[in-house]
């Protein structure tokens, strides 16, 4: 305090006012520029959306819809959500008259539950695919013994399956599924799925049994909003996202649905969408409070930024760092699984190895590579999954090309022949392995192999960031 005015500690930097948590926020940072992000579903934002997030848009309340809020002062708000909402659609080439946007999910699991809230009764049905097979939670996960996300507990979920020869979307049998369920909601979405989605004959389905579609597109909005994978809005009723992912903005959500008119009757008048309404009261008053509008802000950005054509070079080079980092990983004697990729993310069976995926997750943490263990098709828990999932957005920020894949190929690699010796000497618990890893001969090489990461991911700035 200074001069006896109360406010001065508010102007102080985090690095004065709070050095605890500014140190935490600098190792972090640190953790961000010496490793190799590989967690398909993160990214690195710009310094622009940044800025956004630290913004004083923060400090405002805003519910309600642009001109209709419930508080005074929003004029500024309301251009921003307007803004961000025209950048929206835009980026994905949607005409206003068909296609409306609501932004102010916070992210993409309140988005999806809002639109269940909006367009499906209390308990009505819904088909996702199956968390195991590379589905997401809020697409209806559910156990034997629990009905884990709370799509399943207030909606009444069936999930689709992968056919475990092909390792694709078994669309038949989600057909024959769909005739006996009658859903009134199909999802078309994957959280880990190396292929294109066929939304056409996810809408012949729904057209059969009268079933809306929804597309949540979260980790491939990047490719869709550049022509690169399926476009969901060819054939869906709604689409979500996320916009943190290969679209590389803040994290924050958003709900895309079809408005206007729909067709006619049989009298010749005319039939409207009535998704609109529904979907703004579900999201608020139904769900949610005040908007983040740091996140709004920063969702506009990003959305202009996804219009640039810088931002199709960068897409194209995520697949083709993630096609290189396949038939890396191939040509090393791992299997992929459905023997490759179409998109940002590699789907690694580690079972041909004898590795878990839990244990491919250690190894690779102990060397700076973040990935996440995942469940690879046929594995029965998501606890003690078979797989990993790698992916190529963040690498991909950082400017690395296909040569710099094929080094990441080469350590990851390494790291995992140093896992399969020390399981040779721990056995298969995965509390062994993590003693015998500490051990001298094993520290050694893990010490060796992470300095030769970090040094290597270095070299990458990450445009977002200034250095430490
Ligand atoms: N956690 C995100 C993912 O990794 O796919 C989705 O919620």
């Amino acid at each position: 305090m200074m001069n006896g005015d109360a406010n001065y500690p508010l102007r102080d930097p985090l690095s004065q006012d709070d050095p605890e948590v500014y140190a935490i926020i600098r190792r972090e940072k640190d953790r961000q520029f010496r490793g190799l992000e590989m967690i398909a579903s993160e990214n690195y934002t710009s310094r622009a959306v940044n800025d956004c997030l630290s913004s004083c848009l923060t400090n405002k309340y805003s519910e309600g819809m642009v001109g209709q809020r419930y508080y005074g002062g929003n004029e500024h708000i309301d251009e921003i959500e307007t803004l961000c909402k025209e950048r929206c659609l835009k980026a994905f080439g949607l005409d206003p008259e068909k296609w409306g946007v609501n932004v102010q999910p916070y992210s993409g699991s309140p988005a999806n539950f809002a639109v269940y809230t909006a367009l499906v009764e209390p308990h009505g049905r819904i088909m996702g695919l199956d968390l195991p097979d590379g589905g997401h939670l809020t697409h209806g996960f559910y156990t034997a013994t629990k009905k884990v996300s709370a799509t399943s507990i207030f909606f009444e979920s069936m999930p689709y399956k992968i056919n475990l020869s092909t390792e694709l979307i078994d669309y038949d049998q989600l057909q024959d599924n769909a005739r006996l369920f009658k859903p009134r909601m199909i999802i078309a979405g994957v959280s880990c799925y190396p292929r294109h989605l066929d939304y056409a004959r996810f809408r012949q389905i729904c057209d059969e049994n009268g079933s809306l579609l929804m597309a949540d597109m979260s980790h491939v909005s990047g490719l869709v909003a550049t022509g690169l994978t399926s476009n969901p809005f060819e054939h869906c009723d709604v689409v979500t996202t996320t916009t943190h992912k290969t679209l590389r903005g803040p994290r924050s959500g958003v709900i895309f649905y079809r408005r206007g008119q729909k067709g006619v009757d049989k009298t010749g008048q005319p039939i409207m969408y009535d998704y609109e309404d529904k979907i703004n009261q579900a999201v608020f008053p139904g769900l949610q409070g005040g908007p983040h509008n740091h996140q709004i802000a920063g969702v506009a950005v990003a959305m202009r930024q996804a219009a640039d054509p810088t931002f199709k070079e960068y897409q194209q080079q995520v697949i083709k760092n993630a096609q290189a980092l396949a038939s890396g990983l191939k040509e090393a004697g791992y299997r992929i699984v459905t023997g490759g990729t179409d998109n940002h993310l590699v789907w690694v069976n580690m079972k041909s190895v004898g590795l878990s995926g839990g244990k491919a997750e250690k190894i690779l943490e102990d060397v700076s590579i973040a990935c996440n263990k995942n469940t690879v098709p046929g594995d029965k828990s998501a606890l003690n999954p078979s797989g990993i999932r790698l992916g190529t957005p963040a690498l991909t920020t950082r400017n690395m090309k296909e040569n710099d894949i094929a080094t990441v190929v080469k350590f990851i690699d390494e790291a995992f022949k140093i896992a399969i010796d020390v399981q040779t000497k721990s056995g298969p618990k995965l509390v062994d392995f993590k003693k015998v890893l500490k051990e001298e001969e094993f520290e050694t090489r893990v010490v060796s192999l992470r300095n030769q990461v970090e040094a290597f991911a270095r070299k990458f700035p990450i445009p977002g960031l200034d250095e430490l």
